[in-house]
């Protein structure tokens, strides 16, 4: 049982039928966005208490509906009125789908530079691969592989360093790095935590059950996948709001594939919603994941780009602000085509 109470956003509109619907009073910004809900889920205790329209919402609730339409700080103090898209750099020889091809320093900057050219907001490096099964690095490794890779972009853009350890990210913040983005939500080393509040960076908090990649697919057993991996994020917020770190500065993730089976996953996507109501911006990363190449039967992860925009306009659909992708350019095209057609209105500056 998750205890405490939820509220799932549904009913999702946008463009001018989202316009109307709030005029009216039909309907409340999703987080304050472009989209906008017009129905609730009220869910108590692990209990289903039922579906209704925003205007039937009983008196004891309205202050929990009130908080999915609340603003979050922006990301990092990024861009806020459009997902952001934030380029995948694993300077590994073994991540599931780049792993190698970036492992020398200067490979990985040439990338990283391309990401920034096709439109990435921020650049997540990683020098750990944390696909199921995948070899442990010790610190000192994890360092020499990214450090130099985080001193050089840091110049150029926004950079998360994706890390478990927390030695890995005080010298990735002193080489530069801005967002502390952690798998494990801060649970794996017992030193992350306080780091993290000293350091006053903006950190993402990741859902994966158990803190041990090899591991979590054991753990891949929910009753209600949605609800527990919200109930996991709200109790780390909760835990980081104590040691210090507030609830700007923090993003929410359900952690695609970390720990899920294709059923979970699905689940988590279409259910993204649920997040908002945490208070915090919501980050996805599906990009060449498993499911992808389970539902289009692609085995090479490097394939599964289509399956990958369609899995993250998926998400920018159901509230993501943050994209965690591999390909950014081809995303970045998807995301500019797919915005224009739900607001119905040309960019500024397109013809
Ligand atoms: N997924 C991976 C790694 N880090 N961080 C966040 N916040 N969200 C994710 O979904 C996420 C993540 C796994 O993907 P990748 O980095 O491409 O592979 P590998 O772990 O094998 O390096």
């Amino acid at each position: 049982m998750i205890p405490g109470r939820f509220v799932e956003p549904l009913g999702l509109l946008t463009g001018p039928v989202a316009f109307h619907a709030l005029r009216e009073g039909f309907a409340l910004p999703l987080q304050g966005g472009d989209l906008a809900f017009s129905f609730v889920r009220l869910i108590e205790d692990g209990e289903d208490l039922g579906v209704g329209p925003i205007r039937e919402v009983p008196e004891e609730w309205q202050d929990a509906v009130h908080e999915i339409a609340r603003r979050p700080a922006p990301f990092a103090g990024l861009a806020e009125d459009r997902p952001l898209v934030m380029g995948v750099l694993n300077v590994t020889p073994d991540s599931f789908s780049d792993g190698g091809r970036h492992l020398d320093p200067r490979a990985a900057i040439a990338a990283g530079h391309a990401m920034l050219e096709a439109g990435a907001d921020i650049l997540d490096i990683g020098g750990e691969s944390t696909r199921p099964g995948a070899r442990a690095v010790s610190v000192e490794e994890e360092c020499a592989r990214i450090l130099p890779v985080i001193r050089e972009l840091a110049k150029a853009a926004p950079v998360s360093v994706d890390t478990r350890n927390a030695a890995t990210m005080r010298a990735a913040l002193e080489a530069g790095a801005e967002i502390l983005n952690d798998v494990s939500a801060l649970r794996h080393d017992p030193e992350a935590l306080a780091l993290a509040a000293r350091s006053e960076a903006p950190v993402i908090l990741m859902h994966m059950p158990g803190d041990d990649p090899a591991t979590m697919q054991s753990l891949a057993r929910y009753e209600d996948v949605a609800l527990e991996v919200a109930g996991f994020l709200r109790e780390r917020i909760a835990a980081c709001e104590a040691a210090g770190i507030p609830r700007g500065r923090i993003a929410v993730d359900p952690g695609i594939g970390f720990g899920k089976t294709l059923a979970h996953n699905l689940a988590l996507i279409e259910r993204l919603p649920l997040l908002a109501g945490l208070g915090c911006r919501v980050v996805l990363g599906a990009s060449r994941k498993r499911f992808i190449g389970t539902l289009s039967g692609v085995e090479e992860a490097g394939r599964r780009i289509p399956g990958s925009i369609a899995a993250a306009l998926a998400g920018a659909a159901r509230g993501a602000s943050v994209l965690r992708v591999h390909d950014v350019a081809e995303t970045v095209q998807a995301l500019a085509v797919w915005r224009a057609c739900q607001s119905g209105v040309a960019p500024a500056g397109a013809a």
